[in-house]
């Protein structure tokens, strides 16, 4: 399903255009506007869900397959040595696009900050 209100669903449908690392049926790839590592792409299922509490059992699996596909997606974005992955979750945790997405950070040591 699509939300015509939302910037991810129109960036997935290629209403607005993103950097592209990796596409296919079930989800897309593409480069943060907003890079907190030198390497930081979103992996957004194709299918609208905010959170994981209002994920069905299709999405689920869906969520999955960008699991499955995320080492692949690291390699295509040129990460060698690791990356670290984040699903931001509602207020708290800074959530400003309310379509579940994975951010895929990495391309230099990560510190000790946060994990
Ligand atoms: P979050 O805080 O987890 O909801 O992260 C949302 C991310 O989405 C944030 O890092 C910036 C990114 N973002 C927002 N709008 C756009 C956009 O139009 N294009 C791209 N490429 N990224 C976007």
């Amino acid at each position: 399903m699509m939300d015509p209100n939302c910037i991810f669903c129109k960036i997935c449908a290629g209403e607005i255009p993103s950097q592209k690392v990796y596409e296919d049926e079930d989800l897309l790839a593409f480069r943060d506007i907003n890079p907190q590592a030198p390497v930081h792409v979103l992996v957004v299922p194709k299918s609208h869900f905010a959170t994981l509490a209002e994920m069905d059992a299709a999405q689920a699996e869906l969520l999955k397959k960008c699991f499955v596909r995320i080492p692949h997606i690291a390699q295509a974005a040129g990460l060698k040595d690791g990356y670290r992955l984040i699903i931001n979750q509602g207020k708290d945790a800074g959530q400003t696009v309310f379509h579940l997405h994975i951010h895929l950070l990495g391309g230099a040591p990560m510190g000790e900050k946060m994990l």
